[in-house]
C-alpha cells in the first residue's frame, strides 16, 4: 500500500505558470504576490515532484538584454540542480503580447508570423538549454472571432509552414526534440483553430515530418468541447501521438477553470490514470492547472500536492480494479471473444469471405443479451468510494 508521497519516479511535473499563477483573472487583480522561479523549483522539489516546464517568458522577461538572460539562466540552472528538478517540456509564449493578438503562426500579417517563428528558434534554444526533449504548441491566439478575413483556410497552411520549418531546424541542428501540439476549442479567441486531439491529429498527417509531432491533449480543453478526455487520449495512443499531457479538471462548457487534477470529474480521472497507466505511456505528468484564485500561498502548494496525491490515489485504485475478483468476472462477461470469429473478420481474403457469408447468427439473441455495465459501473463507483 502506497503512502501517496510523490517521487521523482512518478514523473509529476508543473509548469512555472501553474504554481506561480498569480490569481488575475478577466474581472480581477492578482490576490497572490509573484513567485520567483527559482524559490518554485526549491518547492517543487521538496513536495516530490520530477521537473518543472516553462514558456520563455516565465523565465527571460520579454525585453530582457543578452547579459540579462544568461544571468538569469545560469541562476535557474543552479536551482535545478541544487533540487534536483529537470525542465523536460519548453514552450513559447506566442500569445500574452498585443503584437500576438491576431495571432501569431497563423497571423493574416507576414511580419508577425515571421517574429513568432524567431521568438520560438529563441526559445527553442532556451528549452534545449535547459534540458527539455518535449516542446509544446499551445496556439492560445490562433483563432478568430472575424470569418471574413478568410484565415480559416489561409491559417491552416501558414500554420503548416512554421510547423515544417521548426522542424527542419531541430533536424538541421541535430537536437533531441519532439513537438507536441494542444488542442483547445475557444479562449482567449471565440474560436481557435484546430480544436480537439482529433482535428490536431488530421493536420499532423498533412506536415512533412508527421514522426517529429504529436499530441498535448488536455482534460480541461477536450472537456471545454463537451468531449471525453479519456477518449481523445485512447486515441492519441492508438495513434502513437501521445508525447505529453496536461492533466487538470473542468466543468463542462465553460471558460477554462484548469482546477486541480480531479476537483471535479473524479470517475472520469479515475479511468484517465488507468488508461496512462496500463499503455505504456512513460512522459511526464504534467499538471497544467493553478490554485483556485481564493488561495493564498499555501494553497497553491496544498493544490500542487494534491494533484500529485490524488493522481496516486488513483493510480493506486486502478490497480485495485484490476485486481478485484468479482470486477475481473463482470469484464470476462462483458467482452465477449471468440477465436473462430476472430479468423474469420480478423483480414480479408476470398475464404474468409464466404466462410462470414455462409455464418448464421442469431440476431433476437444477441440483441437481448444484457451486457452487465450497470453492475460493473456500481462496482467501480463503490471501489472509488472506497468500499472495495
Ligand atoms: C496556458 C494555457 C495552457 C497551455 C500552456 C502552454 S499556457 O496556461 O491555458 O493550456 O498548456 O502554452
Ligand atoms: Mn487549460
Ligand atoms: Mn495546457
Amino acid at each position: 500500500m502506497s503512502d501517496y508521497q510523490p517521487r521523482p519516479e512518478d514523473k509529476f511535473t508543473f509548469g512555472l505558470w501553474t504554481v506561480g499563477n498569480p490569481g488575475r483573472d478577466p474581472f480581477g487583480e492578482p490576490t497572490r504576490p509573484r513567485l520567483e522561479p527559482t524559490y518554485i523549483v526549491e518547492r517543487l522539489a521538496a513536495l516530490g515532484a520530477w521537473g518543472v516546464n516553462l514558456h520563455d517568458n516565465d523565465l527571460v522577461p520579454l525585453d530582457a538584454t543578452a547579459r540579462e538572460r544568461d544571468a538569469i539562466v545560469r541562476e535557474f540552472k543552479q536551482a535545478l540542480d541544487d533540487h534536483g528538478l529537470v525542465v523536460p517540456m519548453a514552450t513559447t509564449n506566442l500569445f500574452s503580447d498585443p503584437v500576438f493578438k491576431d495571432g501569431a503562426f497563423t497571423s493574416a500579417d507576414a511580419r508577425v508570423r515571421a517574429y513568432a517563428l524567431q521568438k520560438t528558434l529563441d526559445a527553442i534554444d532556451l528549452g534545449v538549454e535547459l534540458g527539455a526533449t518535449t516542446y509544446v504548441f499551445w496556439g492560445g491566439r490562433e483563432g478568430a472571432e472575424v470569418d471574413g478575413g478568410g484565415n480559416a483556410l489561409a491559417g491552416l497552411a501558414h500554420f503548416r509552414e512554421a510547423l515544417n520549418f521548426l522542424c527542419a531546424y531541430v533536424r538541421d541542428q541535430g537536437l533531441e526534440l519532439r513537438f507536441a501540439l494542444e488542442p483547445k476549442p475557444n479562449e482567449p479567441r471565440g474560436d481557435l483553430y484546430l480544436p480537439t486531439v482529433g482535428s490536431m491529429l488530421g493536420f499532423i498527417a498533412t506536415l512533412e515530418y508527421p514522426e517529429m509531432v504529436g499530441l498535448n491533449p488536455e482534460f480541461a480543453h477536450e472537456t471545454m468541447a463537451g468531449l471525453s478526455f479519456v477518449h481523445a487520449v485512447a486515441q492519441a495512443i492508438d495513434a502513437g501521438k501521445l508525447f505529453h499531457i496536461d492533466l487538470n479538471d473542468q466543468k463542462m462548457s465553460r471558460f477554462d477553470q484548469d482546477l486541480r487534477f480531479g476537483a471535479e470529474n473524479l470517475k472520469a480521472a479515475f479511468f484517465l490514470v488507468r488508461l496512462l497507466e496500463s499503455s505504456g505511456y512513460a512522459g511526464p505528468r504534467h499538471f497544467d492547472a493553478h490554485a483556485l484564485r481564493t488561495e493564498d500561498e499555501e494553497g497553491v502548494w496544498a493544490f500542487a500536492s494534491g494533484c500529485m496525491r490524488t493522481y496516486l490515489i488513483l493510480k493506486e485504485r486502478a490497480a485495485r480494479f484490476d485486481a478485484d475478483p468479482e470486477i475481473g468476472a463482470a469484464l470476462e462477461a462483458y467482452r465477449v471473444e471468440d477465436a473462430e470469429l476472430a479468423a474469420l473478420t480478423g483480414s480479408y481474403s476470398r475464404e474468409s469471405l464466404e466462410a462470414l457469408r455462409g455464418r448464421e447468427f442469431d440476431r433476437i439473441a444477441l440483441g437481448r443479451r444484457g451486457p452487465g455495465l450497470e453492475r460493473l459501473d456500481q462496482l467501480t463507483v463503490e471501489l472509488l468510494l472506497g468500499l472495495r
